[in-house]
């Protein structure tokens, strides 16, 4: 081939038309905001007017998706034609020689989440219309209780089921330490992002840990009755072998899923903690893609995968975990902290809305400032939530109010053991 012939003008495939026929992307727009936390949202404006949203939050990374986005997506979505949402996925995906992670996954996660937002809004339909309609009314969800000691917990517990929830994650304080990530301690935020250049350093005592959370969630269950859905977070720390320990000693407690019980990167050790506890287990919250799902869902290591639909590359991916889920009878808990935006919170619905193996959503809940910037359709009553019915994913951003609360950087707590070692987070 002669590299001097002239090219023929070949419209790229997934642009628009010269007919115009279709629609295409104008802008895809990066905003970083801060109404109580950090969030990234993506915004995309089309030709014709329509703007779609995604949530682009990485908690403790947020420029860096940022700039992935401004700098390296951005420019490829223009011109696009909007509808094409999964070749827009394939290509993003597939085009990155760099695959995969949790920058790249939510970068790819926001620009689908926009998408849907967009084919929703251009057909007058709610998302979940779209996915299939709905499998269920509404969906199930779990939120968090917190005590230092264990009378706190209970009180903390019971104000939750006065707001009607029926499913609660219950951390509790350790004796011996002074802080406990997920735990409140005087009123104090239990989940901080610390505001700094650098995260604060906690100390964590595994031994202590395994002595006390058995007793805490023992004395839950025995006030809660035996209905309540019990869940609780390991947050990653333990070894197979303590792991498999806490789950026997918590399977009289009853829990409906006992999580993150060790880092996820060697999903091999989960097979140890299965042969030795019956105790319903999940993870996933920090995967990005099906392939980190894989042997864990063939294997049956997990009852239930926390995939969030923002860091594993939206609701066109999820939707594909969940698909290989089912076929193995695990269900979906996707994850749902306040450091992933409403936007993030409407996707999760809208795909649980329409798919059958979705168990529960988490639900942290978010600050008053941050439902003023994200107006969302979606709503939460006795203890489920519903994505609402406005065409799309049902969420706008007020661009006024959010550029009234600047990023500044914030960062989760890092634990050392004891002896001054940094330990799994
Ligand atoms: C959860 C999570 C959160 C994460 C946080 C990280 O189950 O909700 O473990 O507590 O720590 O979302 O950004
Ligand atoms: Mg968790």
């Amino acid at each position: 081939m002669n590299p001097a012939s002239p090219a023929a003008p070949a419209r790229r495939p997934g642009t628009r038309a010269a007919s115009g026929a279709r629609d295409s992307v104008v802008a895809a727009e990066v905003l970083v905001t801060s109404p109580g936390r950090n969030y990234v949202a993506l915004k995309i404006t089309t030709a014709e007017g329509l703007v779609g949203w995604g949530d682009a939050t990485l908690n403790g990374r947020e420029l860096a998706v940022a700039a992935y986005l401004r700098d390296h997506v951005a420019p490829l979505l223009v011109g696009r034609d909007p509808a094409r949402v999964e070749d827009t996925w394939q290509y993003l995906y597939r085009g990155a020689y760099w695959r995969r992670g949790p920058v790249t996954m939510t970068a790819v996660g926001a620009v689908d989440l926009a998408l849907w937002d967009i084919k929703g809004k251009a057909t007058g339909q709610p998302v979940y219309q779209l996915l299939g309609g709905a499998v269920r009314d509404r969906i199930l969800t779990y939120t968090h209780a917190t005590g230092w000691d264990v009378p706190e917990l209970l009180d903390s517990l019971d104000a939750r089921r006065e707001q009607g929830f029926r499913a609660v994650r219950a951390q509790t304080g350790v004796p011996g330490l002074d802080t406990v990530y997920g735990v409140s301690r005087g009123g104090a935020a239990y989940e901080p992002a610390g505001r700094g250049a650098a995260p604060a350093e906690e100390i964590w005592d595994t031994d202590a840990y395994l002595r006390h959370a058995p007793r805490a969630l023992a004395a839950v269950r025995e006030h809660a009755g035996p209905e309540l859905k019990l869940l609780h977070d390991a947050h990653h720390r333990l070894t197979p072998g303590e792991a498999a320990r806490l789950g026997r000693s918590l399977e009289e407690v009853d829990l409906f899923w006992l999580e993150d019980v060790t880092p996820a990167e060697n999903q091999e050790v989960l097979r140890h903690v299965r042969r030795h506890t019956t105790a319903p287990l999940a993870i996933g919250e920090v995967f990005n893609t099906v392939w980190e799902c894989q042997s864990l869902i063939t294997e049956q290591l997990i009852d239930y995968v926390r995939t969030c639909v923002t860091h594993a590359g939206g609701i066109s991916h999820l939707r594909r975990i969940a698909a290989l889920a089912e076929i193995w009878q695990v269900k979906l808990g996707p994850h749902g902290p306040s450091d992933v935006s409403p936007v993030a919170l409407a996707a999760s619905l809208h795909t649980g809305l329409a798919t059958p193996n979705f168990a529960i959503q988490e639900y942290m809940g978010y600050e008053p400032r941050t439902h003023e910037v994200f107006r969302h359709d979606w709503s939460y009553a006795d203890g489920y939530l519903h994505p609402g019915d406005a065409p799309g994913l049902g969420v706008e951003v007020d661009e006024a109010l959010a550029a009234r609360f600047p990023y500044e950087p914030a960062y989760l707590p890092v634990a050392r053991r004891r002896d001054g070692s940094m330990t799994d987070w």
